[in-house]
């Protein structure tokens, strides 16, 4: 069973989605990742998001650009979590899909990320923070990233 769908808006947004993708793959836990548009495949997106309870789906994390409706829409479609992802864009260095992704109306929260591989890579720890609540295995792997990462930091020399 799928517990995590990642919905991208475009193939062009894999570069970025990886840093999700690879976070999830390094805590073994199960996802589903699909290209689905808002404004491309609009019916779709619906049929897709309405149908994923049944695979398992716990949680949604949707990336997009410009004007990035995606989120919000897989939001209009469930009452599950859904984490966005702004994708940077060359004109407007991904304001655009910030914007559009984070400034969604009362009602309909999407817990939108940072621009970008940093936003892609908080997704997927969000994600499993969310399935962490009920989950001892992935909370605790949870505390080992962080200690790692804590660790990394106490370690760094720098030279002056
Ligand atoms: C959005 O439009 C996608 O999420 C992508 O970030 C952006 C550009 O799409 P492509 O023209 O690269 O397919 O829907």
């Amino acid at each position: 069973m799928y517990k995590i769908s990642i919905i991208m808006g475009s193939q062009s947004d894999l570069e970025t989605v990886n840093e999700t993708i690879n976070v999830l793959k390094e805590f073994k836990v199960n996802f589903e990742a699909k290209v689905l548009s808002a404004h491309r495949t609009p019916k779709e997106v619906a049929k897709y998001v309405e149908a994923a309870p049944e695979k398992g789906i716990k949680v949604f994390i949707a990336a997009a650009g410009m004007s990035a409706a995606l989120a919000g829409v897989v939001a209009a479609h469930t009452t599950l979590p859904v984490i966005g992802i702004p994708i940077e864009t060359k004109n407007l260095k991904g304001l655009d899909s910030l914007l559009s992704t984070v400034q969604m109306p009362p009602g309909i929260p999407v817990a939108c990320m940072a621009i970008g591989k940093a936003g892609a890579k908080n997704a997927a720890l969000f994600a499993l923070e969310i399935l962490g609540i009920n989950n001892a295995k992935i909370r605790s792997k949870l505390v080992n990233y962080k200690k790692q990462m804590r660790l990394k930091i106490k370690q760094t020399k720098i030279t002056i």
